[in-house]
């Protein structure tokens, strides 16, 4: 239960969260508000999408120093209040959701030599594949689109929303904490990627079972229960890229037409240095990207 609805509860019957609260209280459980409510949300031809409540909190957004050296724009970090709960996707929207807004989309093979020409290569288009190649203004088609048949507001995510929800209450690098093997948590450029493109730049030391993009969920979620945060697809915001520290009233969620947008998470073409929580890269918005899809927010 978010905050808000917490505090507008008045003297009537129990509520679902009073009960929660109860329940825990009962079993000397601190239940954090909100975290691990699910719903879900109907697509049409019995397609769902699954969202997870993230709770009103604060959190220290960008990396402390020393974290990544060579990532520069995680910092100066700054203290980021979320004073309103959301729905996120407990997934990446996968192709099989996607298809329902745009038939003709197709996320496509990756080649052996990466460019789609030489060979049929791997596949990225299957079902429970996370969608890629479409821009952020097709994410944002996407969720208006959900948002109307649902009757509430849907977008993605701002760029706190998204680190926020990511760090799950960790302020490690990544949310499975520090000495974890990033293996189950996480599909990035492991020693697999060298049977796709044997150049390519990877962690020949892991094995997470993946050569590319695979099917959403497959490894352990995050500790609010949100799954591929690390790795898999990048995944678009609606935030300008801009320089940190991060404020919200700068302007950079009202982005320009043609300004790019933070992108996160990283995906299984990147180095694990790239899947923490708080690394950022940027592309522009009318920009499809063979590694980038999405996930939705919908709005309380
Ligand atoms: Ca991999
Ligand atoms: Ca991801
Ligand atoms: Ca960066």
């Amino acid at each position: 239960m978010g905050e808000d609805r917490a505090n507008s509860v008045g003297a009537g019957a129990p509520t679902y969260g009073t009960i929660l609260g109860a329940l825990a209280l009962a079993c000397g459980v601190a239940l954090a508000q909100g975290a691990g409510a699910e719903r879900t949300v109907d697509l049409g031809n019995g397609v769902l999408i699954t969202l997870v409540q993230v709770p009103v909190g604060e959190f220290t957004m960008g990396a402390p120093e020393g974290e990544s050296p060579l990532d520069l724009d995680e910092q100066p970090t700054a203290r980021v209040r979320i004073g309103k709960a959301f729905w996120l996707g407990k997934f990446e929207v996968t192709n099989q959701q996607y298809a329902l807004f745009d038939p003709a989309h197709n996320t496509g093979w990756i080649d052996t030599h990466g460019k789609d020409r030489v060979g049929p290569g791997v596949p990225m288009n299957g079902p429970s594949q996370p969608v890629a190649r479409i821009s952020c203004l097709d994410a944002e088609r996407f969720c208006k689109w959900l948002g109307e048949r649902i009757g509430s507001t849907c977008r993605p995510p701002t760029e706190a929303e998204w680190e926020y929800a990511c760090r799950a209450g960790t302020s490690t690098a990544f949310s499975c904490g520090d000495g974890a093997d990033l293996a189950k948590f996480a599909n990035f450029a492991d020693a697999n990627l060298g049977n796709l493109k044997p150049w390519a730049i990877r962690d020949n030391t892991q094995n997470d079972g993946a050569v590319a993009s695979c099917d959403v969920g497959r490894y352990q979620p995050n500790p609010w229960g949100l799954y591929d945060m690390h790795g898999n697809v990048c995944e678009w915001t609606a935030t300008a890229y801009r320089p940190y520290p991060y404020d919200p009233g700068n302007g950079r969620e009202q982005p320009k037409p043609n300004e790019e947008r933070a992108v996160r998470g990283g995906s299984w073409d990147d180095m694990p240095r790239r899947c923490r929580s708080a690394f950022r890269l940027s592309y522009r918005p009318t920009q499809p990207v063979y590694n980038v899809g999405f996930r939705v927010v919908v709005e309380e």
